[in-house]
C-alpha cells in the first residue's frame, strides 16, 4: 500500500518537470480557454492514446464537457482513480461540469480524453484535430499537440 502510494506520488512530479519544459499554446472562445492541449506518445506501437489539457472558465456561468469529436480515433472522457487494493483503474465520465470562474485540468492519474481504435500511428509534431463540445458554447475545434513523454509514464494505460 505504502509503495504504491510513493510510486503516484513520483509519477505525478514527473508529469510536473516535463509540463513546465514543454511549450504551451492555448485556444479562446467565449470565455472558455483550452490551455496546452496535447498528447503524450510513448513509442510507435500505441493503439490507444491520452489527451491532456486545461479548460478555464472566465464566465459567471457554469458550462459542460459533453462530447469529444474526432476523425482518428474514437473518443471518450475518462477518469482515472486508485482503488482501495492500490490498483489503477479508469471511468467512462458522460459529461464534465465547468464551474463558473474556475477551472478543470484533465492531466495525469486523473480526468483524460482516451483515444482508442487510433486510425494511424501518432507522430511528433503531427498535430491532432480534436472537436470539444459544450453544452452551452457549443464546438471549440481544438490542435493536440503531440510529444514524445519520455519522462512520463504511462502507468495506467497499458491494458486498453
Ligand atoms: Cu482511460
Amino acid at each position: 500500500m505504502m509503495s504504491k502510494f510513493l510510486f503516484v506520488i513520483i509519477t505525478a512530479s514527473a508529469f510536473f518537470i516535463y509540463h513546465t519544459t514543454s511549450h504551451a499554446h492555448e485556444i479562446e472562445l467565449g470565455g472558455i480557454t483550452i490551455k496546452h492541449p496535447m498528447i503524450p506518445i510513448f513509442g510507435s506501437k500505441m493503439k490507444t492514446a491520452v489527451g491532456y489539457f486545461t479548460i478555464v472558465n472566465k464566465t459567471n456561468e457554469a458550462d459542460e464537457l459533453i462530447t469529444i469529436k474526432t476523425n482518428f480515433a474514437n473518443a471518450m472522457i475518462h477518469k482515472s482513480k486508485i482503488d482501495d487494493n492500490g490498483l489503477a483503474t479508469m471511468e467512462h465520465i458522460e459529461k464534465v461540469l465547468i464551474p463558473s470562474n474556475s477551472s478543470v485540468v484533465f492531466e495525469q492519474e486523473s480526468l483524460h480524453i482516451m483515444f482508442t481504435a487510433l486510425k494511424e500511428p501518432l507522430e511528433e509534431y503531427m498535430d491532432k484535430k480534436v472537436t470539444l463540445v459544450f453544452k452551452k458554447l457549443g464546438n471549440i475545434e481544438v490542435e493536440f499537440q503531440v510529444e514524445k513523454a519520455s519522462s512520463m509514464k504511462m502507468n495506467n494505460h497499458k491494458d486498453h
